[in-house]
Parts: C-alpha cells; structure tokens; sequence
C-alpha cells in the first residue's frame, strides 16, 4: 500500500510540477529594447488596426520595472497625444490568431504611481483585430476616480495598489465562452467572452486619452493552461484499478 502512495504522490507531482507548465505563446519584458523608444513595430506589438499612428505611440521606461531595467508606459504623454499600441496574437494582416480554443492565461505586472490621478488606462481584450473588430471586455484602472473597474459590473478600489507592482490576470476558457479577470489575486469580473463573434484571442489594446497619468506594465505574458499528461492520466487510472482491486480483495 505505501508503494501504491508512493506512485500516487509521484504522479500528483507530475501532474502540479513547474517541468509540466507549458511556456508562455508570447510574452515579453521589454529589456531588449531601448528605453524611451517607441514600442509599436517591436517584438509583437503593431499600431491599432495595424495601421501606422504616430500619436498613438506607447514608449519603453526605465522610470519603473518589474523585471530587469524596463517596462512599457501607458498614458503619461500630458496631453501631448493619446496611447494605443496592441499587442497582437492574430496575424497582423489575415487575423488568424494561433489563440482559437482551450484555457489560456494572460498574466501582467502592474504599477500604479501615487501621483497617478488622472483619466484611465484599459487593457481592451480583442477577439477579433485587425477588422472586424470585436472587444471582449477589459480591466479599466481609472486613475481620476481611484477605481479598477471591468465587465459585467466588476469593481475594486484602487487605494491599496498604488506605488507598488501587483499581478492583473486573465483566466480564459475559450471552448466555454469565458472570461474571468483576477487583480491581485481578487476576482474582479467574471463575463462571456464574446456571445456575438465566436470564440477566439486576437490581442490586446492598450487604450490610454492624452490626458491620461502614466501606468507601467511588466512581464506580460500569454499561457495555454496545461492538461495532465496522457502519462499522468494513464498511472493515475492504474492507481483506481489498483485501490479498488485491493479493496475488493
Ligand atoms: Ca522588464
């Protein structure tokens, strides 16, 4: 019986062990590029509607990071212009995104400057980009108002976030349709994902008006949710059988 929980606790740590943790689809920690250059056209990022806007630029900082030097600031230009860079999983030009069915999580670091109090910041999720556009609901960090709001009715002060790095994750199930935003490890809206345009993760719009404060992202990342190994399923049916022969014995 103690070999049979043996195997047992092995398979369990095969099914929960980092080595089963698939790497990230996309992800990004802005250190390669220089600071204060613009992040449209780098790495995975295009211009809205893959269309060049110089007054849409969102630029790489070294004012903030989470991970080595650099993040990416959203909002912060003063009224000088607006932030629109979208970072894209679709084909830029086809659409076609590889983010088309299973569980997916969209994972990004946060700061929030206390000095940061004006307009808002939104991470638009997108089904479709390029045309036909499709929003699918997004977290809103509305510096003026001192709020995080999102869809469905989601809200959450904003008092206890600022001035320090914190965690805003999107669980996504795309086989059922549905989405669920966590900031900092608190539920803040649970919504379908898109009921008008089927079922996919195109990318997502960093929206910021001119006026709007500066907010620093870091270590975005885009993950397929593992299922158990073929493997781990087949010892962990062997462990039933086993039990139950042992039982009826
Ligand atoms: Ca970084």
């Amino acid at each position: 019986m103690r070999r049979l929980h043996s195997a047992l606790a092995i398979a369990i740590a095969m099914a929960v062990s980092p080595a089963a943790v698939q790497a990230a689809l996309y992800s990004d920690n802005f250190d390669t590029y220089v600071a204060g250059s613009n992040i449209q056209g780098q790495g995975d990022f295009i211009y809205w509607d893959n269309s060049e806007d110089l007054n849409s630029h969102g630029l790489v900082s070294d004012a903030f990071a989470f991970s080595g030097s650099n993040s990416l600031m959203l909002g912060g230009h003063g009224g000088a212009h607006y932030t629109d860079p979208v970072w894209q999983f679709a084909d830029a030009n086809t659409g076609v995104s590889p983010v088309s069915s299973g569980q997916w999580t969209q994972s990004a670091m946060v700061y929030i400057p206390g000095d940061s109090n004006t307009n808002y910041v939104d991470f638009n999720y997108m089904s479709s980009h390029p045309a036909p556009l499709t929003w699918s609901g997004n977290p809103r960090f509305q510096m003026a108002n001192d709020v995080v709001t999102g869809p469905n009715g989601g809200s959450m002060p904003m008092a206890g976030l600022r001035d320090r790095w914190f965690e805003v994750v999107l669980e996504l199930d795309l086989d059922a349709g549905q989405g669920e935003i966590f900031v900092d490890g608190a539920l803040l809206s649970t919504y379908d994902w898109n009921a008008a345009n089927g079922n996919e993760f195109d990318g997502i719009d960093y929206w910021a008006p001119a006026d709007s404060s500066a907010l620093y992202v870091d270590d975005i990342s885009l993950t397929a949710v593992p299922e158990p190994s073929a493997m781990v399923l087949s010892v962990l049916a062997c462990m039933g059988l086993m039990l139950r022969r042992k039982r009826s014995a």
